[in-house]
């Protein structure tokens, strides 16, 4: 068989040239991008890194996001090199790579934290920025871990999702998938002064679970208030509460509404279509950002690819605003 032919772009190795390999065919890999072990084999390591973490042990509802990682790199199949929305080639301004799935416990979950946690600090050790796609809220405590260590200090947080994910225990279990932020803040890995959820939506257990999170600092803009403010609007404040600090973004993607991600854990009615949120992401551009994850993609409930193909193109916009960023750098 004659070699994969590969788009080669400001001396970074790309897609595979879906002009002359059809795009269906061949490794699943994000975007069709190329393997970090392919590029360290060939001596050479990439900025960005993107790890699957397919794990569900910490579900509350639905299980089946640890098949998360495989349907959305099977949804990113399309995206192609140049985004038009802000004017760049993410894979061509830096080397951007597939490093595969991390290797989690699905009977231990404290074991599996350990696990998010040591990989993150292994895959970011030489300074690569890293996007890591889930998997089930859970592993974004491990992750504002790493990436607290790797900033030196706590750190600012952007959290799209229907829900505050602050509570405190479910079944007297601390770790879970709707208690990583809690959790976070309990550790000191946040800076109370510039964290935001973004898309909550739905019932609560009680008014206390909005006191308790506005008491670690987080602000809220609600889905309703998207509605009503706008995109535009919602950008600046959330632009003006982060500012220059280190802001990691995890995304949800059940922030959308079922419309548009039918495919996971705990759907809510009433939430933001596809359009908004990606305009709201390109909208973050220039922020510094550690890093990324988009968790809670459930193919068992999918059709269609719908939530699969909305977590393949927030991928794709989140690793153009950090492919940015490190360009200008
Ligand atoms: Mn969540």
């Amino acid at each position: 068989m004659r070699e994969i032919p590969r788009i080669i772009d400001n001396g970074n190795i790309g897609p595979v040239n879906s002009t002359l390999v059809p795009r269906y065919s061949g490794e699943s890999t994000f975007a069709l991008l190329p393997r970090l072990r392919d590029l360290e084999t060939a001596g050479r390591s990439a900025d960005i890194k993107i790890v699957g973490a397919p794990f569900d042990t910490g579900v509350s509802y639905r299980p089946g996001a640890r098949f998360g990682p495989a349907h959305i790199r099977q949804a990113s199949r399309l995206l192609r090199p140049y985004n038009p929305a802000t004017d760049t080639s993410p894979f061509a301004q830096v080397q951007v790579a597939d490093a595969g799935d991390m290797a989690l416990n699905p009977f231990h979950i404290e074991e599996a934290i350990a696990t998010v946690e040591h990989d993150a600090l292994e895959l970011t050790a030489d300074g690569a920025s890293l996007l890591t796609i889930g998997g089930d809220h859970t592993i974004a405590l491990p992750l504002l871990r790493a990436a607290s260590q790797r900033a030196g200090q706590p750190v600012a947080l952007l959290h799209f999702d229907a829900h505050l994910d602050t509570w405190d225990t479910y079944f007297g279990a601390d770790y879970t998938h709707g208690t990583p932020f809690r959790r976070a803040a309990e550790e000191g890995l946040l800076d109370p002064s510039a964290l935001c959820h973004v898309g909550t939506r739905g019932p609560v257990y009680s008014k206390n679970d909005l006191d308790d999170d506005a008491r670690f600092g987080f602000g809220i803009i609600t889905s309703a208030d998207l509605y009503y403010k706008g995109v535009e609007a919602v950008v600046t404040i959330l632009r003006e509460r982060i500012g220059d600090k280190p802001v990691y973004i995890s995304l949800d993607i059940d922030v959308l509404d079922p419309a548009h991600a039918p495919g996971t854990g705990t759907p809510e009615a009433g939430g933001l279509t596809s359009r908004e949120l990606l305009e709201m992401l390109r909208g973050l551009r220039g922020l510094n950002i550690l890093g990324a994850d988009v968790v809670e993609v459930l193919p068992s409930y999918d059709h269609a690819e719908v939530t699969g193909i909305a977590a393949a193109h927030a991928c794709y916009d989140l690793l153009s605003l950090m492919a940015d960023l490190r360009a200008a750098k």
